[in-house]
């Protein structure tokens, strides 16, 4: 038989289609929603108990709810899927941005347009790869069933450096449509996070098309990143938008022993490296002194460090008592913390789920008002937080 350049090209896409089919097929794992052994879990305020939603994600990292009430979940290594409310995994969607994967570099925070029901355009950070560099990227595109369409990079770290580690990467809307995206000064360019010439180190606003807000407060100055809304931090891996005020709240991984919670506001500079609680991992000391050189204290700060990632401010009716604390993943201290607040004060700490061993990468109220926890591991989960059942009372009918 002679093929004709034609006929094989339809080979080649039937073949094609018949590996998507399987392979999809194969990837759609079903996972029944389990019970774990902490019904009950003793809390200051509100008991709870600890379900597993889904299992066998790696190094999950961002996780954001659709208005269907499916969850888009990067994976670090670059892979992104849609998981069901009862736990049904997808198979990898396709039209992922290529990723430089060494280190904590990877497919990172995600964000949903606030008109996604109408226009179902997603937002994913992302280090993306430069020939020997890397730099922190933010993609713009539209959500299909399969995988993302229209891709637009609407915004690129300068300068793209050598290294692998702190990208910062969530990203967070205002309450005016602007976009917020935290960074990171990439470990070894501490100085940078000084600079405003670098967007190291910065937590950075910009128009949904990558454009530059007219009211940002650097815009003019010379030399500086119009894109900077906030200096001086070391690598902002949590953040969230305050309830009321509107606000952006965050934390960053701080040196030994100075991991903070700041409120980031225009202009200001949150000291990183030359002020910080703690001490640099080489033992070198870190000067305290925030104030003599107007740089912002950390209203809140860990000693020894939990090493905190994802962030929610806590707003539903499940846990009445939770209301208006903030919630934070710890990744090294393996616990969820609950800070309460006093206005812009933190009054009280509780550590929740200390014991369990996990490492807490993100934390997302659902639409439920129940609390929805990536774990940061190779077979990595997503818990959920809710009231214990009563006795006697089936917990799936809860
Ligand atoms: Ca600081």
């Amino acid at each position: 038989m002679r093929y004709t350049t034609h006929s094989i090209i339809r080979m080649k896409f039937g073949k094609l289609a018949i590996l998507l089919v399987t392979l999809a097929a194969a990837a759609a794992f079903v996972f029944p929603r389990e019970l774990l052994v902490l019904q009950g879990y003793h809390a200051d305020k509100q008991k709870f108990s600890v379900e597993l939603v889904a299992k066998g994600l790696s190094h999950p990292w961002g996780l954001a709810f659709l208005p269907d009430g499916r969850m888009l979940v990067t994976e670090r290594g670059g892979i992104l899927r849609l998981i069901r409310a009862d736990g049904v995994i997808s198979s990898p969607l396709l039209g992922v941005p290529i990723i430089h994967h060494y280190g904590q570099g990877g497919l990172l925070g995600l964000a949903l347009d606030p008109d996604f029901k109408n226009n179902k355009i997603v937002y994913i950070a992302y280090s993306e790869p430069e020939w020997r560099t890397s730099g922190t990227a933010v993609v713009k595109a539209t959500l299909e069933e399969w995988g993302l369409v229209k891709h637009q990079v609407i915004f690129r770290q300068q300068p793209k450096v050598n290294g692998d580690g702190h990208y910062g990467a969530r990203l967070v809307f205002a309450k005016d449509g602007t976009l917020f995206i935290t960074l990171g000064d990439r470990q070894q360019y501490a100085d940078q996070a000084q600079q405003l010439s670098s967007h190291m180190g910065k937590v950075i606003r910009i128009n949904k098309d990558g454009t530059v807000p007219k009211d940002n407060p650097f815009i003019g100055i010379e030399g500086a990143k119009p894109e900077i809304w906030s200096y001086g931090h070391r690598n902002i891996q949590g953040a969230a938008l305050h309830p009321d005020t509107g606000k952006l709240w965050l934390n960053e991984h701080g040196p030994r022993g100075g991991d903070e919670v700041n409120i980031a506001e225009a202009t200001k500079n949150y000291g990183w490296p030359n002020a910080c609680y703690g001490s640099h991992y080489s033992g070198e000391e870190i000067p305290d002194a925030h104030a003599p050189h107007g740089y912002i204290e950390p209203i809140y700060y860990w000693n020894p460090s939990i090493a905190p990632s994802g962030m929610a401010f806590y707003t539903g009716d499940a846990f009445p008592q939770w209301r208006g604390s903030i919630l934070i993943g710890a990744l090294a201290g393996e616990y969820l913390a609950r800070l309460e607040l006093d206005g812009e004060k933190v009054r009280h700490e509780e550590k929740l789920l200390s014991g369990m061993g996990k490492r807490i990468r993100d934390v997302v109220q659902g639409p439920d008002g129940f609390v929805y926890l990536l774990t940061d591991e190779e077979n990595g989960q997503i818990l959920r937080l809710v009231p214990p059942a009563e006795k006697g009372q089936n917990p799936e009918v809860r």
